[in-house]
Parts: C-alpha cells; structure tokens; sequence
C-alpha cells in the first residue's frame, strides 16, 4: 500500500525549480570538496516526530491527519514502518532514528513490550535488506511512561533502574542487528525538580554507573556503535543533568567515561541553555567530542523546546562551518529531530518540511566550504592573534613564560594598543557569501 501517493521520488531540480517537491540546493551527489553532498550530510529522519507525532500540545488534541490513523496497537506499528520506508524512499535519505517505543507499542509488562519490539525489528530488518536508509541512532524512551516520574538512571526507585537497565540491553541489542551507527542517551527525566528531597551525589552516581554498564555490554555483543550523550538544560525537569555540552564533557571526564562517548548536539537544546547552536558545537569540536548533530532550530521568543526544522540559512551556515572544521562528522549525521508545525497536519506538510530542512543544510554546507576555502575568518582569526606568534606571546604559547618575565616585559611597554575587532565587516562578508549563492 502506499501511503504518500502524492508524491513521487524527490530529485535535485536546482534554484530555479517551482516544483515543490524537488531539492533546490541539496544535490546528494554533487561534490563539495572531497565528499558527495550526501556524505557530508549524512540526513536521517527522526522516527518519532514523522511517523508517530500526532501535533498534541498541553492545550490540544492531537490533530495530524496521516494515513495509517485508522489502525491501533501492532497494526499501527507495522504501517508505520511500511510508511517510513516508503518515506525514506522517497525523500532518498541516508538515515533514520527511533526510540524503543516509537517503533513498538508497550507490551502488559515488560515480557510483553520486548516481543512486539522483536516482531517489528524483524520487520525493520526485512526492509533494509533492500533500503538503501541506515540506521545512524537508536535509544530508549525513558521519560513518557508514569514509572519514570523521577528519572530512570537517576530515579530514587531501585526497580525503575533496573527496568531501564533492561530497555537499554535491548536497545543495544537492536543497535546492533540493524547496524546502528551509534547509540544515543538523553536523560529525559534525568534531573531533578527540588533539591530538598534528592540526593543529586547519589543520583549522578549512578547515572555514572548504569552508563559504565552499557559500554560494558556493548562491548560484550560486540556492538561497536559510538556512543552519544545528548545535553539539553531543562523539560522536562527544571535541571537536567546533562545542561549543556562542557556539563556533559565534566560529567564524562569525572566518571572516566569520555574514551566511550561523543556528544549529540541540538539546536534547539543549545538555545535553551543561553548559548549559540555553534558555541555548542565549537565547545564540543575544541574538545574531540563532536559525535552528531540533532538538526532542528528553537524560537528565541519562547522558552521552551519547539523543534521546528531547520530553515535559518544564518544558522545552518555557521553549523556546517563547525562540523567541516571537525572533518566532517564520522558516525554521526544531521538528524532531524524537527516537527511540523500543529498547523502543517497534512502528510505533505512532511515532505516540505524535510525539504526545507535538507536544503537549508545544503546552502550552509555550500557556504560554510566557501568560507573555509577563502579562509575568511582562518586569515582574520590568525592575524587577530599574531601577537602569540612571536616575542612574548610565542614564549607564552610555548610554556617559557612565568609571572616574574611577564612582569619584566609589562614594565617596557609604555602604552598599550589594540586592534579592532572587525565584528560588522565580518558580517557583512558572510553576508555576502550567502547572497552569492543565489546569485550563481
Ligand atoms: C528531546 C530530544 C530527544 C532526543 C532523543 O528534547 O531531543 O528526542 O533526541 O531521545
Ligand atoms: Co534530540
């Protein structure tokens, strides 16, 4: 059955295209510098936001119109993965990414829920015999259900740990049959609300200690995927603990797990933490821990999580910008973690909004390789630092320096100068890369 009859397979038709249904600037095959397009990129649909999203929102119902709404329990789940695969297919993308429970309904306990997520593994398996679509993340939901009101890792409940212990076995052993790329942790409820009745020691500790025994068993299956924290400061819990990536870089180092994981940065999460996405990505890229990329941006008016896909041509310019300095981003990719709008409910509204999406990145790979190439800011950067080249700033570098020579040298000076930092010239030359790739 298809699901999506409207449309047919989306193709690169290039700027001038009218065709809604056609890439205007991602052209999977094209080379920008030594990689295809499709190889920088590496896009993955997020599972849960396109095939199970119904646009509920605390004030709403859900209202999203989809085709597979008719069907309920393991009926639904098995449309859903025909749907997604026709849907990957037809938007020719690379990778895909669910939870446990996006694929699968819950079973009467968890005997139950472990044989419908095996029915329809089988499933999944079966079509990517012959998808070209990966799988580049799976992980477990361990926030919606009511056993996770005080976390899951971090819960003050010994039985909820194990519970979640269990959902993580299966999530590596699911990881590993479908060729995960990597395996993804968000501490949904791992945080807390009030410090007057958590022992925070206790609870990161622990946290520490159940994820010291997925790397242990990953390791025992033999299931190489990279390993991916992903930081987000608050919501659902007014402190995660995981708030933003140098927390989540401390928090590694500190429980001597930093050789195992990467970090999966958002959007949206660095915006909610009062940073830049970049500053994010920068953190992670200066440290060696830049793993994936959950690819959608935030509404700096509201305070909350709104996943929209990406579309800031801004903002997906200095993205690419990092991930290219990285080299790209090995394992991991740009997914989608991205809903459409509670007004966009129709199915179509779906492949728009991947549409946008793809080739927002695509202008800012486009660009940000440009601006790499030029060694724009490289040569600005570089000469706002000369002073660290030679003379004092080279024995600083270098270590020869102490307080009792930088003294010495400070009483020579005379006047000190400064060099302007040429903020607005540097804009408007980003500016202007942008506009030339619409004028080409
Ligand atoms: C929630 C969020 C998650 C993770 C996967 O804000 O981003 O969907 O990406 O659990
Ligand atoms: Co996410």
């Amino acid at each position: 059955m298809a699901f999506f009859e409207n449309v047919n397979r989306i193709k690169y038709e290039g700027a001038e295209s009218t065709n809604p249904f056609a890439f205007k600037y991602y052209h999977p095959e094209e080379k920008i510098g030594d990689k295809t397009m499709e190889e920088h990129l590496r896009f993955a649909v997020a599972y849960w936001h396109t095939f199970t999203g119904d646009g509920s929102d605390p004030f709403g119902d859900g209202n999203m119109v989809r085709p597979w709404d008719h069907l309920k329990g393991m009926d639904l789940a098995k449309a859903r993965v025909e749907a997604a695969f026709e849907f990957f297919e037809k938007l020719n993308v690379p990778y895909f990414c669910f939870h446990d429970i996006d694929i699968a309904p819950e079973g009467e306990d968890l005997k139950g829920t472990l044989q419908n997520l095996d029915t329809i593994v089988d499933m999944i398996e079966k079509y990517m015999k012959t998808s070209k679509t990966k799988l580049l993340w799976n992980t477990a939901n361990m926030f919606t259900h009511p056993r996770f009101v005080h976390g899951a890792a971090t819960t003050n409940n010994a039985d909820v740990y194990a519970h979640a212990a269990a959902k993580v076995k299966k999530g590596l052993e699911i990881g590993k049959r479908l060729g995960g790329q990597n395996y993804v942790f968000w501490g949904g409820r791992e945080g807390y609300e009030t410090l007057l009745n958590t022992d925070m020691k206790l609870e990161q500790d622990n946290l520490a200690r159940f994820l010291h025994m997925a790397v242990d068993y990953a390791k025992e299956i033999g299931f190489d995927a990279q390993f991916l924290i992903e930081p987000k400061p608050k919501e659902p819990t007014k402190h995660q603990y995981d708030y933003d990536v140098a927390t989540a870089l401390s928090f590694l180092q500190k429980y001597d797990l930093q050789n195992h994981f990467k970090i999966n940065i958002e959007a949206n999460h660095a915006t909610l933490a009062g940073h830049t996405f970049e500053h994010e990505l920068r953190t992670a890229r200066m440290n060696g821990m830049l793993g994936s990329v959950d690819a959608n941006q935030g509404d700096t008016l509201l305070g909350w999580d709104t996943d929209e896909f990406p579309t800031d041509l801004y903002s997906t310019t200095l993205a690419m910008y990092e991930i290219l300095k990285n080299g790209g981003l090995e394992r991991g990719g740009l997914n989608f973690d991205a809903k459409v709008r509670r007004g966009s409910f129709e199915p179509d509204d779906l492949f728009h909004a991947h549409i946008a999406g793809m080739d927002s990145f695509a202008v800012g790979l486009r660009v940000a390789h440009r601006l790499i190439e030029d060694r724009v800011l490289d040569d600005f950067i570089e000469k706002r630092y000369a002073s660290f080249t030679d003379g004092i700033g080279k024995d600083i570098v270098e270590g020869k320096a102490d307080f009792h020579s930088l003294e010495k040298y400070a009483l020579g000076i005379g006047k000190i100068k400064n060099q302007s930092g040429r903020l607005e010239k540097i804009k408007a030359t980003i500016n202007q890369y942008l506009l030339q790739e619409f004028s080409k």
